[in-house]
């Protein structure tokens, strides 16, 4: 709702109150349009401020009532009663004044920010444009160049970049309402012609026509196929071509195909998931959410190697005191100078202190004492992470939470080394750790609530996203990745291409397909872990190497491995680079006349694969993946799947994430598919439908919103 007060005998002051964001709800714009009637209809009333309760002016529609019929006065032609008002209406931002509430802003005659606020018109990450004149009134106001930049790409702007540019007329240090009030009573009386910007002629850029193809190649090149940036610039464009009231019918027809797609569906979806997730235990974990996280004030990280050093930069960065331990001199002082490099840069970028000081370095495991977490980031070698784990629970006084930076070994195996195997927990990092959101919190059978809620803290902390995941081989995330590879490496068996395979990912919409994306990892990492875990088996094995226990398993990975092929880094994998560290993957004869010599040797006759095929068989593999892991209680949640693939995989954020994306498609017919390919090949287990799923396609495809419910039921119900 919005309530009414009066300040001062002559100004009105409207107040918008929806906590947390103040969103702009049914009755929240009912307010709005009650109280200006009734500020206009006063006659001591002179001029009017709108502001926001808690300090937060307006985050904007809100996104809850999206999915549900539509009630209360649109927002669009409150807008105009407001900047159709005889009285001047002032905007008083504190906190944020976002999307609709940026709108709303606009459509006032004057605009006082606090410093501290920030404004933006983010609609674009919600799938959306601004739908209530946004697209129409910023380019009047400063300017299409920039107005096309911060709608296009939903860029939030500090107060006084807003200034800058021209969006708001003052900035306050101090409390932006009392500014407004001031303002409004001294704009009192005054002619307000001028200050409606509906009614300012849009400035034509100079090859107006040049401008928008450029940006709107720009900014398809940047979509991977979403449509809403597009979308958008077409919005802004008919700003420029129409008259104000033809352009925001236009920006209505626009908003309105946005509003029913897919994409926009999940992005809203995705935009939610990512705050719900970690609000839940996992089915088969202890409960971390209701217990108190431990103080973490000093960290050490052992083994300073790349993941090592990305996260040691990220510790720092979040105010710990970090002991950095590497027992090797040689790789010690690279990384030294690497922390500080990445210290340096990050401080420049964000404005922020070199916080240098807060690392000291050490050779020895010793160094780690005292401190109150360790991060283990050596090798990924359980024979090395275990005696590293012996040592520390050896050394590290009582209550020293012990985690591993691990992308898949047992973490029980490692708790099992130590005195107090309930402070293990697992902390599986991305990379670069410094840069990336995704961090997988795992926990194992024996972690304490404590020492979750105490990883999950600091994850926070270390600005990540943190997911709570079961202890099982490979997680989550990388746990769904080898069935989809896998499939890749059976897709070039039968016939496809490299190129072929990452062409049809990259148009859905991966910023890389499956074999770029492994050039660039280094395919040795994921050799060296099938290695330990004994798939990799000698040339001489022949035909059993591709047929295990009457399953299929391609060694194409390991062989081009062989060939000393680990990706960019060699300057050879599933592609050429012009030199070992090169980033343009080429496609390489030597690859493709592999691959014919090696279906030669095996008798596999290649065939035309159509893209429905390669897309479904790596997609649905790795989505049936993810019902297995719900099913088994390792993740909590559809939700904290997507999140973890978005984030952590590439996984296009306009399709939600790949257990959204099966829910859009149809379980059904998922399903149907897998069973279709599961017939062809009954020697690949990945392709067998998981019960869970076909228990939800049998249930009648439920949204994803009631898949947990039906998660809590007993494991052997599913
Ligand atoms: C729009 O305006 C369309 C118009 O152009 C045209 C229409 C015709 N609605 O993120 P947080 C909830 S589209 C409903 O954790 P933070 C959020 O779910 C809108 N709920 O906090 C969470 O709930 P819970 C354009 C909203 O401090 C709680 O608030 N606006 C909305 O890290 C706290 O959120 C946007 O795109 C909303 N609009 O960040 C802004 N916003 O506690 C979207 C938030 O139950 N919002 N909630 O989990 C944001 O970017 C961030 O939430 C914000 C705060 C920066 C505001």
């Amino acid at each position: 709702m919005a309530f009414y007060s009066r300040v001062s005998g002559s100004v009105g002051m409207i107040t918008l109150q929806n906590p947390p964001v103040n969103a702009l709800s049914a009755p929240v714009r009912q307010g709005i349009v009650d109280t200006i009637h009734r500020a206009l209809s006063e006659p001591e009333v002179k001029s009017v401020v709108i502001c926001g309760q808690n300090g937060t002016f307006c985050g904007g529609a809100d996104i809850k009532e999206f999915g549900a019929n539509m009630s209360g006065p649109p927002l669009v032609p409150m807008i105009h009663l407001i900047e159709a008002a005889a009285k001047p209406v002032v905007a008083a931002i504190e906190g944020i004044a976002l999307g609709g509430g940026l709108e709303l802003a606009l459509g006032c005659h004057y605009r006082v920010a606090n410093s501290k606020a920030r404004l933006g018109l983010p609609e674009v990450t919600l799938g959306l444009l601004p739908g209530a004149g946004g697209t129409q009134r910023l380019p009047r106001l400063i300017g299409v160049p920039a107005a096309l930049e911060l709608i296009t790409t939903g860029r939030h702007v500090t107060a006084a970049e807003a200034l800058q540019l021209g969006i708001i007329d003052e900035v306050t240090d101090h409390n932006a309402v009392d500014a407004a009030v001031k303002l409004a009573q001294s704009v009192a009386g005054k002619p307000l012609d001028a200050r409606r910007i509906s009614t300012y002629p849009c400035p034509r850029p100079p090859d107006s026509d040049v401008v928008f193809e450029k940006v709107m190649q720009e900014v398809r090149r940047h979509a991977r196929g979403a449509i809403a940036p597009g979308t958008c610039v077409q919005a802004v464009r008919a700003a420029v071509a129409l008259p104000y009231a033809k352009g925001m019918e236009r920006e209505k027809e626009l908003f309105a195909t946005l509003f029913t797609s897919g994409q926009a569906r999940a992005l809203q979806y995705y935009f939610f998931a990512q705050r719900a997730i970690g609000r839940w235990s996992t089915p088969s974990g202890a409960r971390w959410d209701t217990s108190k996280p431990r103080p973490v004030r000093k960290a050490a990280v052992i083994g300073l190697g790349t993941m090592g050093r990305g996260i040691t930069v990220s510790l720092a960065q979040a105010g710990l005191s970090v002991v950095a331990v590497e027992t090797q001199e040689k790789q010690l002082l690279a990384a030294k100078q690497a922390v500080t490099g990445m210290l340096e840069r990050g401080a420049k970028r964000r404005g922020a202190p070199l916080v240098l000081d807060q690392i000291k370095y050490g050779r020895s495991v010793q160094a780690a004492a005292d401190v109150d977490l360790v991060i283990e980031a050596v090798f990924e070698d359980m024979a090395l992470k275990r005696s590293i784990f012996q040592q520390l629970s050896r050394l590290c006084k009582p209550g020293t939470l012990l985690c591993t930076n691990t992308s898949g070994l047992d973490i029980d195996e490692l708790a099992s080394q130590t005195q107090s195997p309930e402070l293990v927990v697992g902390m599986h990092f991305f990379a670069p750790a410094h840069v990336m959101k995704l961090l997988e919190v795992v926990h194992g059978p024996r972690s304490s609530p404590e020492a979750l809620a105490t990883a999950m803290q600091l994850g926070k902390k270390m600005g990540k996203v943190s997911v709570a995941v079961g202890n099982c081989r490979c997680f989550v995330g990388n746990r769904m990745l080898r069935p989809y590879v896998m499939q890749a490496y059976f897709l070039l068996e039968e016939g496809a291409t490299p190129e072929q395979v990452d062409q049809v990912l990259e148009e859905f919409g991966f910023p890389m397909g499956v074999f770029k994306m492994s050039d660039l990892s280094g395919l040795d990492v994921a050799w060296r872990m099938r290695k330990a875990e004994g798939l990799v088996l000698p040339a001489s094995a022949g035909e059993s190497a591709r047929i295990r226990e009457g399953s299929r398993y391609s060694p194409l990975g390991d062989l081009i491995c062989e060939q000393g092929r680990f990706g960019q880094k060699t300057g050879r994998g599933w592609y050429q680079y012009d030199k070992p560290g090169g980033r343009v993957a080429k496609p390489d004869p030597w690859l493709h006349g592999f691959l014919e010599e090696y279906r030669t040797r095996h008798g596999l006759a290649a065939r035309r694969i159509d893209h429905q095929e390669v897309l479904e068989r790596c997609l649905y593999a790795l989505i049936n993946e993810g019902f297995q892991i719900l099913q088994d209680g390792i993740a909590a949640g559809p939700e904290d799947i997507d999140v973890i693939y978005v984030l952590g995989y590439g996984w296009p954020r306009h399709r939600g994430g790949p257990m959204f994306f099966a829910g859009q498609v149809g379980l059904d017919k998922v399903l149907e598919r897998l069973e279709h390919y599961h017939q062809v090949h009954p020697d690949v287990p990945a392709l067998k439908p998981c019960s869970l799923l076909r228990r939800l396609a049998a249930s009648g495809s439920p949204p994803i919103s009631r898949w947990r419910e039906i998660l809590q039921k007993p494991r052997s119900q599913l």
